[in-house]
């Protein structure tokens, strides 16, 4: 396989995957483009802090200022970059807040991703370009665990609805035009580059900040939710083996371990050596300090949401067969590195945006 001469088109390049996906096919000799949204920021580039903090600037990554949710500029954009590869990581990707934001949710996930895959169709280009689609866990929704490719769909959200009409674009312009389209069934994979809205980086972000006399507690909503979480880093190259196939088709990326909410704050607290006792049930159970019995930990009905997946434990046995792709960081490493990134951020005083990425814990 050549390197060095090909040509990446990822949406979603300022969120967390992006970022990870950019830096990575840089590594392998890629020129790297990606869409950017236009915001009321005084800076252009103030979404590019992702990419920033892994020391993408755009002398290294070209940004193209753009929506998924318009069918022209995308067509316009895909004509213009001739890529070779498209990862489309575009999504309203918070399951909470899509809720809240249905139609958009809608708009941005499935008919951002049929307008991508029916401008290279219009454009002639089904052979020429291999495309990535960014499916979901979330698509799996209540079927029982552990779930694999072959696990009846059953979403529970705006968010996991949407996802699946994009999972269905994928196959159907897969067989319609014998387009190269691989849908990535991605079980909770997170960073430092995390989202702070996410349940993961609101606990590590909350224990860093506890620690430093910040914060006094953490509100949180269901507790007992068990998810399969593993590390951005390792998953953006499962995405990109997936395009180096010969054939498209789709594959379950996890870790193959569930944990529930409260197994990851007992283990980011005991991250800064804090023992979690909890007591109490339903809306009135929390999380004590076993050593002072200060309460750190408290149930918000405010997080609930109308309608939880449950239980999502992967099966990546496919991947690992025919991709030969292997998850490297376990569970307590994800949740050390999560921590000590946070910590660094007060550490260097960090408490706006802008420095609310942890530059010396990237790349
Ligand atoms: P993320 O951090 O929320 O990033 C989402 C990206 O989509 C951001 O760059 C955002 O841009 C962009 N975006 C949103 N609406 C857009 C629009 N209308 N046009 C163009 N760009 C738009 O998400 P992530 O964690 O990196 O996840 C990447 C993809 O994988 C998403 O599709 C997500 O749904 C999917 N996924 C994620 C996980 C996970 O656990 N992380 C698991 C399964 C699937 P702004 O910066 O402008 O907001
Ligand atoms: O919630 C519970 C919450 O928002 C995980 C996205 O990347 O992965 C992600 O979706 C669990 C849920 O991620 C809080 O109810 C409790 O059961 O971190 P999350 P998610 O909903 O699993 C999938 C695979 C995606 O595709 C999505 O794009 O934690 N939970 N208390 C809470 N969740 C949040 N956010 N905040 C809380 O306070």
């Amino acid at each position: 396989m050549t390197m060095g001469s090909k040509t990446a088109f990822i949406t979603g390049i300022t969120g967390q995957d992006g970022a990870y996906l950019a830096s990575f096919l840089l590594s392998k000799g890629y020129a790297v483009h990606g869409v950017v949204r236009w915001d009321s920021y005084a800076e252009p580039s103030e979404q590019a802090v992702r990419l920033r903090a892994l020391g993408l600037d755009e002398t290294r990554v070209s940004l193209h200022m753009g929506d998924v949710t318009d069918a022209h500029n995308i067509a316009a954009l895909i004509k213009e970059i001739q890529p070779d590869e498209i990862y489309n990581l575009a999504a309203l990707s918070q399951v909470g807040v899509s809720f809240e934001t249905p139609a958009s949710t809608l708009d941005i996930n499935a008919k951002g991703t049929l307008n991508i895959l029916d401008a290279v169709r219009v454009l002639g280009m089904e052979r020429a370009v291999r495309i990535y689609q960014a499916s979901s866990s979330e698509m799996v929704g209540r079927a029982p665990a552990p779930q694999n490719e072959e696990t009846p769909f059953a979403p529970c959200s705006p968010y996991g609805v949407a996802k699946l009409a994009g999972y269905w674009f994928a196959c159907n312009y897969r067989e319609a035009y014998g387009m190269h389209i691989s849908n990535g069934i991605l079980f909770n994979h997170e960073s430092p580059l995390r989202g702070e809205d996410f349940v993961t980086r609101k606990i590590t972000k909350a224990v860093a900040a506890i620690e430093a006399g910040l914060q006094g507690d953490l509100h949180l909503g269901n507790l007992g939710s068990m998810r399969d979480w593993g590390a951005s880093q390792d998953y953006i190259e499962g995405m990109w083996l997936m395009l180096q196939q010969e054939d498209a088709d789709d594959y379950v990326l996890a870790s193959g371990e569930a944990h529930s909410v409260r197994d990851f704050v007992e283990r980011a607290f005991a991250c800064i050596g804090v023992h979690i006792v909890w007591q109490g049930e339903g809306i009135d159970e929390v999380g004590r300090d076993a050593k002072t019995n200060e309460v750190l930990v408290r149930v918000d009905p405010a997080y609930f949401r109308p309608k939880d997946v449950h239980h999502l434990l992967g099966d990546a046995a496919k991947a690992r067969d025919v991709l030969g792709w292997r998850p490297r960081t376990d569970f307590d490493a994800l949740v050390a590195e999560m921590v000590a990134a946070d910590r660094e951020i007060l550490r260097r005083g960090g408490v706006g945006e802008e420095k609310a990425v942890p530059w010396s814990m990237a790349g």
